[in-house]
């Protein structure tokens, strides 16, 4: 990888804050490449023949992280399958947890900033519980929000205060509608020079 051709923006916030809503909607104006490291870990799940689906399986249902060596190497297969790499990507869902934030920055690439979109539980709660009526995700149901609510508390948060402590993150109220809360993260964007 050279950083010079591969450019990286993390997209974080808890469960249901809308990471991939509004990752969507940058796809559509801005041409971003869009990895969500949960959509590579379902797929790789449901992979015919994966070493790691039963395992992904139980890690995704407790709400836990799954080991890193995975996560990173599906992102890095992803990226490297666009263009080897060449342009502009938001990885969604992805450092969760230290020990990723630190391997992917010095394997793969240093991200510019982090997207964080910050959301009160009982909001997220609300919204996960909705889309569990139809989403057939195997941890939209109260008992696994419950325990990705504590993960990201416990673990995922100190990712985002070490990024912070390095004055790369840009933090976004997401309460308001998905419209309201695109506006302030295209005005987010154009401080940030994209
Ligand atoms: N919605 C969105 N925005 C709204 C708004 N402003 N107002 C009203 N409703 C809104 O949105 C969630 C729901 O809310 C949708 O129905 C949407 O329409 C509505 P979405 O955009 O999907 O939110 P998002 O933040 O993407 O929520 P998601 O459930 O995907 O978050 P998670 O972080 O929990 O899920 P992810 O797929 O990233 O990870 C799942 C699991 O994979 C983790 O728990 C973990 O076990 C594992 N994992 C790892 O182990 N390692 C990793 O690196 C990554 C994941
Ligand atoms: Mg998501």
């Amino acid at each position: 990888f050279s950083p010079d051709k591969t450019s990286v923006i993390f997209v974080l916030g808890g469960p249901g804050a809308g990471k991939g809503t509004q990752c969507a909607k940058l796809v559509r104006d801005y041409g971003f490449t869009h990895l969500s490291a949960g959509d590579l870990l379902r797929a790789e799940q449901d992979r015919e023949g994966s070493e790691f689906g039963d395992m992904i399986k139980e890690y995704i249902k407790d709400g836990k992280i799954v080991p890193m060596e995975v996560t990173v190497q599906l992102l890095e297969n992803a990226i490297m399958d666009k263009d080897e790499g060449r342009g502009r990507f938001l990885i969604d869902g992805f450092p969760r947890k230290m020990d990723q934030a630190v391997r992917f920055e010095e394997a793969v690439c240093p991200s510019k900033f982090t997207l964080f979109f910050d959301c009160p539980e009982d909001v997220m709660s609300e919204r996960l519980i909705n889309r569990g009526k139809t989403s057939g995700r195997t941890d939209d149901n109260a008992e696994s929000i419950k325990k990705r609510f504590k993960t990201f508390v416990e673990t995922s948060m100190p990712v985002v205060e070490y990024f912070e402590k390095q004055g790369k993150v840009v933090k976004i109220k997401a309460v308001k509608s998905p419209d309201e809360i695109y506006e302030d993260v295209k005005e987010a964007m154009v401080q940030r020079g994209i």
